[in-house]
């Protein structure tokens, strides 16, 4: 009920080596073998020929080996604890769209009050307009004549407008699987691939860092250390080249065969260079690394960032084509209406939502907890 990634069984040939295109970075690792990869460490399954359909996380699983649940799986008080860390984190906007539903009137002042608060809750013109049509159809169409009713509704409609937006990332693709993980400073980017890298060792993953972010040395001794301590290579360089080190390190994991390549990069520049240039530089000398690279480009989003967080989405996503996003802080003083305004406007799957520092703090998205936690 509460997996965190869907593993893809294994039905392609083994990977093969990309030739070396180096873009002249100082390596800091052993040159990719020339003989073919062999097949991930991840245990053999009697692949099915298909790709494995990427379904709700709730659904059950369909086959054993195509499903992984967390190691530990969140037990039901700890998923309880999470479950009322979304639920503090989103109660002002819960407060605001539930107290206009109680004791009133379906009238135009209901749907006003209802606008101001979709609106306030960043969710966005396009999307607030879009569920106060829908809701207004749905009341006439099925002659509801309570408030609650309306509520009731209303969450039906927001649940089918997230949904979409709900998909679990896929393990086991590709060898290795390379992430590029992209955000504005503060974000939550370095703490998410953390995390992230340790869900993933409790899987079974192995997985090499890239410091991306290279341009403060605290930076890249915070994330060594993190490594150290987590048993998870990193590879840096000093002064390096954001995207000679992230060269690097899929060469480190191709020769390795080291699962999972993650790759940290920075949010703001300190000189005039343009992010969005160095991060389609990147994203360019990985796929010199590996063909099929990157799999995955993820954006990382600070949830309180408002409706500027739909701007990053589609910058972001302009200059690097999203494979999905994780929102962080939930937890906080964010509204969560910028996940309708995402869906409405540019609808990138929302892999991971963050309420907290912990571990356990990551959770994939569910549309339907969400929209619990919401409009309760
Ligand atoms: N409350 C809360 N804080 C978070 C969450 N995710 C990250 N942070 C904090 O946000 C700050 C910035 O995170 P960091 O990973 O360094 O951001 P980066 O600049 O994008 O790499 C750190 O203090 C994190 O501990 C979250 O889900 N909830
Ligand atoms: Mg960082």
């Amino acid at each position: 009920m509460f997996s965190f990634f869907r593993r893809k069984p294994k039905e392609e040939a083994p990977v093969v080596a990309a030739p070396e295109v180096a873009p002249a970075p100082a390596s800091s690792v052993p040159p990719a073998p020339s003989a073919p990869v062999s097949v991930p460490s991840v245990p053999a399954n009697t692949a099915p020929s298909a790709p494995v359909a990427v379904t709700a996380p709730s659904a059950p699983a369909v086959a054993e080996e195509t499903e992984i649940t967390p190691a530990p799986a969140p037990a039901p008080e700890q998923k309880k604890s999470w479950l009322s860390r979304l639920k503090a984190g989103l109660a002002k906007t819960s407060s605001s769209l539930t107290t206009l539903f109680v004791g009133a009137r379906i009238d135009d002042d209901l749907y006003d009050e209802l606008e101001a608060a979709l609106l306030t809750a960043d969710a966005g013109v396009e999307a607030t307009l879009f569920l106060l049509d829908a809701l207004k159809k749905k009341v006439k169409e099925e002659k509801l004549t309570e408030a609650e009713q309306v509520k009731a509704a209303l969450k039906t409609l927001l649940t089918d407008l997230l949904t979409p937006l709900q998909k679990p990332l896929v393990l086991g693709k590709h060898q290795p699987m390379v992430m590029m993980i992209a955000g504005v400073n503060g974000a939550g980017k370095t703490t998410t691939i953390g995390k992230l890298a340790k869900h993933m060792q409790m899987h079974n993953q192995s997985v090499v860092l890239a410091a991306g972010d290279t341009f403060r040395a605290a930076a890249r001794e915070q994330l060594a250390i993190w490594g150290e301590r987590n048993g998870v290579t990193v590879i840096a360089q000093e002064s390096g080249d954001p995207a000679a080190v992230a060269f690097d390190a899929v060469a480190s994991a191709k020769a390795r065969q080291t699962n999972v390549v993650m790759i940290d990069t920075a949010g703001r520049l300190p000189t005039q260079l343009h992010l969005m240039e160095e991060l389609k530089k990147i994203r360019r000398v990985l796929g010199k690394a590996m063909d099929t690279a990157p799999h995955e480009v993820l954006l990382v989003i600070d949830g309180n960032t408002g409706q500027n967080a739909l701007a990053q989405v589609k910058a972001f996503d302009d200059a690097l084509q999203l494979t999905g996003l994780v929102i962080t802080k939930l937890d906080g003083t964010a509204k969560g209406g910028v996940l309708a305004a995402i869906a409405k406007t540019r609808p990138v799957p929302v892999y991971f939502i963050g309420v907290g520092e912990q571990i356990e703090d990551l959770q994939p998205f569910n549309a339907q907890e969400f929209v619990d936690a919401l409009l309760n």
